[in-house]
């Protein structure tokens, strides 16, 4: 019984095998009529768009969402962090010490039909001691928004400046020209300085900063990119990274050109 099975089995492989043959054959003389030049362009052709597929993917998924909440303390940056995950700005928690970071979609897009990409922000605290952290941060990020206090603006002009400076003349940082917003905070007060005077005063001392630091010898600054044109007052336009200015309030919820920074830089 077993035999005959065998057998059986044998005999279908073999009528099979006779079947295909003239077929191989068929192609075999096919491949001989193609000059062999073409048969390896063809090869190359295949291989090439296979490469160019598997990089094209890599490159797809090494995009980064993250954007970098960055700023002097009290500038705004955790009551902003709150409006865009929860739309709300949870007044009266503690001031953070620790990164805020969190991936979500944001919440005016919650109700958006279809696949949404969530973002990942980073409230990056402003006290300078914990400024470091930028350092694990800013290879991440797809934007940088500094976060500006629009209210107690002049004496913290300095301060600021100062902070955004050392953002802006990383040499790391201003090689994958990272883009920059300057987020005018707290604009819901009267009293608050427009975006214009103070994108003017930061220009003004960043210049100051320029001029010193140029003074310092040139091992000093090998890690840092010179900003600005020499010769020239310096303006934000002359940066290798797009900066841009925009104003918001966390209070009030006030935070459409902050999304429409992020949505640029983070696509859905
Ligand atoms: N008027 C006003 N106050 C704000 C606004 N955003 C934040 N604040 C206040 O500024 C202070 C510092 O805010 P916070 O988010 O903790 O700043 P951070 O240190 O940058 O994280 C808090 O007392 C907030 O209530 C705003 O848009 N308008
Ligand atoms: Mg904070």
């Amino acid at each position: 019984m077993e035999v005959d099975r065998m057998e059986q089995l044998k005999n279908q492989i073999l009528h099979w095998k006779n079947q295909i043959r003239p077929w191989l054959h068929q192609g075999e003389e096919l491949i001989h009529q193609i000059p062999p030049t073409q048969l390896y362009a063809a090869i190359g052709a295949v291989l090439l768009t296979t490469f160019f597929l598997l990089l094209f993917r890599l490159f797809k998924r090494t995009k980064f969402n993250t954007i970098v909440l960055a700023g002097l303390s009290g500038s705004g940056k955790t009551v902003l962090f709150y409006q865009l995950r929860d739309g709300s700005s949870h007044q009266g928690t503690v001031t953070s010490m620790e990164p805020n970071e969190g991936t979500f979609v944001l919440h005016s897009e919650i109700t958006k039909k279809g696949k949404i990409k969530p973002i990942h922000i980073v409230d990056v605290p402003g006290h300078s001691r914990l400024r470091p952290k930028l350092d694990e941060f800013l290879p991440r990020a797809a934007g940088v928004v500094f976060v500006v206090d629009a209210l107690e603006f002049l004496p913290n002009c300095r301060a600021a400046s100062e902070y955004l400076y050392d953002i802006l003349t990383r040499v790391s940082f201003v090689k994958k020209k990272t883009p920059v917003l300057i987020l005018c905070n707290k604009v819901d007060k009267v009293t608050a300085h427009t975006k214009e005077f103070i994108r003017k005063q930061l220009e003004k001392e960043i210049d100051k900063f320029r001029a010193s630091r140029t003074a310092i010898s040139d091992a000093d600054v090998a890690n840092e990119y010179t900003l600005g044109v020499p010769g020239e007052a310096f303006a934000f336009s002359q940066c290798h990274n797009k900066v841009t200015v925009a104003e918001a309030s966390g209070l009030t919820g006030d935070i459409s050109q902050l999304e429409q920074f992020i949505r640029e830089y983070v696509k859905s």
